[in-house]
């Protein structure tokens, strides 16, 4: 595996013109969005975690292999997310996912909370022009059973809010477990192999 960083866009204007397929994490301040980049690319420290939400600042791109970018998103949800107001999150936001190149989403999300309506929107919003899985972090704070129910729970919530995802799936950065899957399941989805 050959993860490299690329470049950082603070705003808009700075997002850089690439032209290999997109897989970008979206989620809520502190649900593990950069630790599911680092546990994907077996570093520790590509990018930045932290304890206090809003560690992410800009549009991180990270490549992998020559074949594929993964951009770690800002997360959104905390209103102290240091410095930054909602509206530059959303203009950043906007115009990466006009940009053509941006291929699928992975939605990251804390499978111990609830949806609110404000995350239901943004998940219905982003899936109704680009594939996107949901992915439940953390999942080593919960056991087997409780994983399953809760996976079922929030898949149902989502598709009944009219949000379209190809696929639900447990992960845990801590624990590494479902992480060897993803990273093949995102090499194969850029490069299909028959
Ligand atoms: N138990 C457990 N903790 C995790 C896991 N993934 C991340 N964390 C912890 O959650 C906290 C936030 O992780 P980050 O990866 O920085 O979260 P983020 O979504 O990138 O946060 P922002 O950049 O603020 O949007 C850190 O304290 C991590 O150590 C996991 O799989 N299991
Ligand atoms: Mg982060």
């Amino acid at each position: 595996m050959k993860a490299l960083y690329v470049t950082s866009a603070k705003y808009a204007k700075d997002l850089p013109q690439t032209t290999l397929p997109e897989i970008c994490f979206v989620g809520r301040s502190n649900v593990g969005k950069s630790s599911l980049l680092n546990a994907l690319t077996h570093t520790t420290n590509l990018a930045r975690v932290s304890d206090m939400p809003g560690r992410t600042q800009m549009a991180n791109f990270f490549e992998l292999n020559e074949k594929l970018l993964l951009v770690d998103l800002p997360g959104y949800g905390f209103a102290k997310t240091a410095n930054r107001d909602h509206s530059e999150w959303q203009d950043l936001m906007q115009a990466y996912f006009r940009r053509p190149q941006v291929a699928l989403v992975l939605f990251v999300w804390d499978g111990r909370r609830d949806f609110e309506s404000v995350d239901t929107e943004l998940l219905r919003h982003l899936s109704a022009n680009r594939p996107m899985i949901l992915l439940l972090t953390k999942s080593d704070k919960l056991n087997r059973s409780e994983q399953q129910e809760r996976l079922r729970f929030l898949t149902a919530s989502a598709t009944s809010s009219g949000v379209r995802l190809l696929q639900s799936v447990p992960v845990s950065s801590l624990k590494k477990t479902g992480i060897q899957e993803l990273r093949d399941f995102l090499f194969q989805f850029v490069e299909p192999k028959l």
